[in-house]
């Protein structure tokens, strides 16, 4: 997978992508990163990105001139997903980074926290996406966010011990509670079950855990996960 960035902040990314898992995907070839600054695509003296908002108001809209020729340097096929990271985009989720994770080229836009001309969102973005309610200063925390949970879902990326342990959460709970040494730490004990080299037991306390857990602190999450019959009894005792 490729995927070119747009951004007024380039160096926002330095060091990101040159750790761990990340490297090692980019060292193998099995992803590729550009950044490219928007201002590099201004034609006039000045550089300029942003201008007055029409109407008036406070802040600066950034100029769809620049954005627009950027993208069209970059993108080569037609079908590539060009992604503007914004509040008013669709909620990022697990499934969303699956969906994109599906394509061999991404080009993600970084806003403004201020605004972009809505024409960039209308006429040259074929999708919109936020990470979440809460205000950013621009659209770069977000594009990482999203980069790190797709590049993750690359086949070759994750070495199989991590794979397994993402296999054993697919249903969307959440995580059940883990514990290393020592067995008792001030006068915190490990749960007995995880001492007892029991392995089916301790399958199902932590089964157990993780749709208690999720019940109590994600209640939302429970109501969607694919749930066997065992576990959908132990959801109904929660009530
Ligand atoms: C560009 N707040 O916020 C949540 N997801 C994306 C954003 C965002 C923001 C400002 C600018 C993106």
């Amino acid at each position: 997978m490729h995927i070119d960035i747009l951004t007024l902040f380039p160096p926002m990314f330095a060091g990101v992508f040159s750790s761990g898992i990340f490297q090692r995907a980019i060292d193998q070839e099995l992803v590729s990163i550009g950044i490219h600054n928007i201002r590099d695509y201004t034609h006039d003296k000045h550089h300029t990105v942003d201008d007055c908002p029409y109407g008036g108001g406070a802040g600066m809209v950034l100029k769809p001139g620049p954005v627009f020729e950027a993208v069209e340097s970059i993108k080569k096929e037609p079908a590539t997903p060009i992604i503007l990271l914004s509040p008013q985009g669709r909620l990022f989720c697990q499934q969303v980074a699956q969906e994109l994770s599906s394509y061999s080229h991404l080009i993600l836009i970084c806003g403004h926290y201020e605004g972009v001309d809505e024409r960039v969102s209308e006429h040259l973005a074929t999708d919109e996406i936020s990470i979440g309610d809460y205000v950013l200063t621009g659209g770069e925390l977000a594009a990482m966010v999203v980069i790190d949970a797709v590049v993750r879902l690359l086949p070759g990326v994750l070495g199989s011990a991590e794979s397994l342990l993402d296999d054993s959460h697919v249903a969307g709970l959440l995580e059940y509670p883990q514990y290393t040494r020592p067995p008792v730490y001030r006068e915190w004990s490990v749960p007995e079950v995880l001492l007892s080299g029991n392995h089916a037991q301790i399958a199902k306390w932590r089964r157990e855990q993780a749709i208690l857990r999720t019940g109590k602190r994600r209640p939302e999450l429970l109501e969607k996960a694919e749930l066997g019959p065992e576990a959908r009894k132990l959801t109904e005792k929660l009530r």
